[in-house]
């Protein structure tokens, strides 16, 4: 009850503040309309009084001045009665040359003194006149002072008393009139108010319906650019992503991206441009051939989407022996023995590689997004191989596709042209273009000589993703800063040219379940197997790093904390070992070999100060290991310690997570991964500060099993949740309603153009 009348007074309250000020307005307007006409009514009123007096002075005024100078004042005074017949007219009297009242009717009383202030020249105020005692006088009167002249000279006034009422009545009528017409028009004027509005909010409930439905606005109509509108827009499509991951147990699955691949993208085509092929086919000394799989972030993720949705994976063909393995196009069927998808394989010369790939995209963008102190280098030469290869991707591209409208999925910083290229020449395609790397602020991107036109090859794009918010912003600003163009904050979309570009975070993931689990052994059995192989003693405690040999991964620095948790702590000497598994990258750039030949050289410092013949502290690795291996080594240590400097994402601690089915085993994560941001039961950690890292793995080394599945717990329903299935679904669910959109716009656009073509 108390809820109720509080909203009813709520309500009164609400309906008088909207009120009051429109009945204070009406009565300002009020009084304003009612001074305005009285005072015009009045003058016009008392002009015409004036006008009857001088009527009746010019018609008798001749024959009273001779009355008067004959000193015949019957005479007078019948011209005078005569000038009182009209009723309006109350007295009348005559004032000779001198002021002195010469005759008067018999209203007018005796002793008034208006002869001798006619004479004076003085105003007489329409009012009462002194000294009256009848009913009549008695009312307001005119008084109205008329010279009287013959032959040209003035011979006195003639006074003529007129009732002031009927005029008064008069102006009452006229100001009643002008405020009946006021409130009438006041009237009118609400009634449209409320009509219109009602209109509007007709229009409004039409184009919120439409929003709701994930629809674009309308081009006219009420609202149709409101951005109010276009966040509701937003907002379903959100929702409407979000009710997708409400299947029972609210997780992306496989069957789940199928499913909405089947629904949402049909017929698309779906084609994915990357540099890295899935499946590599190289040369073996003895001339035979193998199957290799990258190690690459881009490939773990992207692979098992492509799969799902049977498309077509354009690469540049790397392996020694990918020519002879594919048809006269550069295409084949993968996976081996399960052909579910085509690899199109573009092909490049070493000179083109070298500045496509290690020159531009690797030694200058590579480093200007990564905060990780490698000085990028940019060489005009590098920069027109970069843009040849692209355009050849873009070609690929055209040639692959069989409709006009595909999806395109363009994968990272090798590619920041090919969207503007295909854009080109297939204006209708949907192109989502992914960059997993981070995105720099922009003081820092404006280093890149080339850096507009890589952000607008970018903007070809109909949605740009990153992995977090964070490098979202810094793109967004960057296109803020270095284009001519309009940020829409509502939507998180740069505008060029008219045309929108979505900006969106879709933190990328690892499958789950693991196909790569299959096959793997239990934890313990991986434990053992890899103790054994590592000849560590059974209480070992066992530390694992997965990467690229690549300087942003921060290895040098992992390694100089190992040496610092031995130095803090001499038990764990002879006991804590820590293996890295390092694949070569980018082996012909400069930096790299540097970095070799640095890590190298810290783990023989390392091993020689702490270890013996038995034990080594830091075990290296330095190869390319196959996936079911790697994922032994995860099985097997207590720990993962990720200590990237700068990381996009860094799927290495996804891998570690999902790989932990015992749900034991520590994470250390450095904050400065993507990862971290989802990954907080991970010990976080920042890399530079090797006290910060030392401890964690000290913690982890002797954190309680409890602990340890307590952690592990939430970090597996964290990557279980987030899968590469979800990344997918929800960037492909993205395209395909942008997708949709179009072809809905598209087929409206024909309706309404006269003489639309139909499409076939
Ligand atoms: P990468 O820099 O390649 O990826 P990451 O995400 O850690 O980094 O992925 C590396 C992949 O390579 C993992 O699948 C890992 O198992 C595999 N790998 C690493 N070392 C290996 C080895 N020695 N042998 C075999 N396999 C090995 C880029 C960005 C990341 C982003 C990914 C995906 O730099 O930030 O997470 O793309 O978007």
């Amino acid at each position: 009850m108390p809820s109720i009348r509080n909203s009813l007074s709520h309500t009164v309250r609400h309906t008088f503040r909207l009120i009051l000020p429109v009945l204070a307005l009406l009565a300002v307007a009020g009084l304003g309309v009612s001074f305005v006409t009285t005072r015009s009514a009045r003058a016009w009123f008392e002009g015409e009084l004036h006008t009857r007096a001088r009527l009746a002075t010019s018609a008798a005024g001749e024959s009273i001045v001779r009355a008067e100078r004959t000193g015949d004042p019957e005479a007078m005074a019948r011209l005078l009665d005569a000038i009182v017949r009209d009723e309006r007219v109350v007295a009348a009297a005559v004032c000779n040359a001198r002021g002195v009242l010469a005759a008067r009717t018999a209203l007018l009383p005796a002793g008034n003194t208006l002869c001798s202030r006619a004479a004076g020249g003085a105003e007489l105020p329409s009012s009462k006149v002194p000294g009256t005692t009848t009913k009549a006088v008695s009312s307001p009167t005119y008084i109205s002072v008329v010279p009287v002249a013959a032959d040209g000279v003035e011979q006195g006034h003639l006074i003529v008393l007129q009732e002031l009422a009927p005029a008064r009545e008069r102006e009452a009528l006229i100001r009643r009139g002008a405020l009946i017409v006021l409130v009438m028009l006041a009237l009118a004027f609400w009634v449209l108010t409320i009509v219109s509005a009602r209109l509007t909010s007709i229009g409004w409930v039409r184009q919120l319906a439409r929003a709701l439905r994930g629809e674009r606005m309308a081009g006219r109509g009420p609202g149709a650019n409101s951005a109010l509108l276009e966040g509701v827009r937003a907002l379903a499509q959100r929702s409407s992503a979000a009710a997708l991951e409400g299947d029972p147990d609210g997780r992306w699955t496989r069957e789940r991206l199928r499913h909405v691949l089947a629904e949402h993208v049909g017929d698309a085509g779906v084609v994915v441009v990357a540099n890295r092929e899935p499946y590599i086919h190289e040369y073996r000394p003895d001339g035979s051939i193998e199957v290799q799989h990258p190690a690459s972030g881009l490939v773990t993720a992207l692979e098992p989407v492509i799969r799902t949705c049977s498309g077509t994976w354009i690469a540049h063909g790397s392996g020694s022996a990918d020519r002879v393995t594919s048809d006269k196009d550069g295409r084949l069927r993968v996976p081996p023995g399960e052909e579910s998808y085509l690899l199109s394989r573009v092909w490049m010369t070493d000179e083109e590689e070298q500045g496509y790939y290690y020159g531009f995209a690797n030694e200058g963008l590579w480093p200007v997004c990564h905060l990780a102190y490698a000085r990028p280098t940019f060489r005009t030469e590098d920069w027109a191989m970069y843009r040849r290869i692209n355009q050849r991707f873009a070609d690929a591209v055209v040639a692959e596709v069989s409709i006009d409208d595909p999806i395109v999925l363009v994968q990272d910083y090798h590619f920041a042209l090919a969207p503007r290229m295909i854009r080109e020449q297939l204006p209708e395609a949907t192109i989502i273009t992914f960059w997993h790397i981070p995105w720099p602020n922009s003081e820092r991107f404006s280093i890149c000589p080339w850096r507009e036109e890589i952000i607008d090859g970018l903007l070809g794009s109909s949605i740009v993703g990153f992995h977090t918010p964070a490098h979202c912003n810094h793109f967004i600003d960057a296109a803020d800063t270095f284009l001519e163009s309009r940020i829409d904050r509502t939507t998180d979309a740069v505008v060029r040219s008219g045309v929108p570009t979505l900006v969106r975070p879709y933190p990328i993931s690892v499958e789950w379940p693991l196909r790569k689990l299959e096959g793997v052994p239990s934890p313990e059995i991986c434990r053992r197997e890899v103790m054994q192989e590592l000849e560590l003693r059974e209480d070992a405690i066992l530390a694992v790093g997965v990467d690229r040999l690549d300087y942003t991964k921060g290895i040098e620095e992992r390694f100089e904390a190992v040496e610092r948790l031995l130095e803090r702590n001499p038990s764990m000497r002879g006991r804590f070992s820590f293996v890295q598994l390092a694949a070569p990258s980018r082996t012909t750039i400069p930096r790299y070999r540097e970095l070799r030949e640095s890590v190298e050289l810290s783990v023989q410092r390392i091993n020689e100060r702490f270890g013996d013949e038995q034990y080594r502290p830091i075990i290296l690795l330095r190869e390319h290991h196959e996936p079911e291996r790697v994922f032994r080594f995860y099985r097997a240590a207590d720990m993962c310690y990720v200590s990237s400097l700068h990381d996009g994402m860094n799927l290495v601690s996804k891998e570690f997570v999902a790989a932990r089915s015992d749900e034991q085993g520590v994470l250390i994560l450095s904050r400065f991964a993507g990862a971290a941001e989802e990954l907080p039961e991970a010990l976080i950690v920042n890399p530079y500060d090797l006290e910060e890292a030392s401890e964690a793995l000290e913690r982890a080394a002797f954190m309680s099993s409890a602990e340890q599945a307590d952690r592990m717990r939430q970090l597996r329903a964290v990557v279980a949740q987030n899968n590469v299935y979800r990344w997918a679904g929800r960037m492909l669910f993205d395209a395909a309603q942008l997708r949709q959109r179009a072809r809905r716009n598209v087929t409206l656009d024909e309706h309404h153009t006269p003489g639309g073509v139909a499409r076939a």
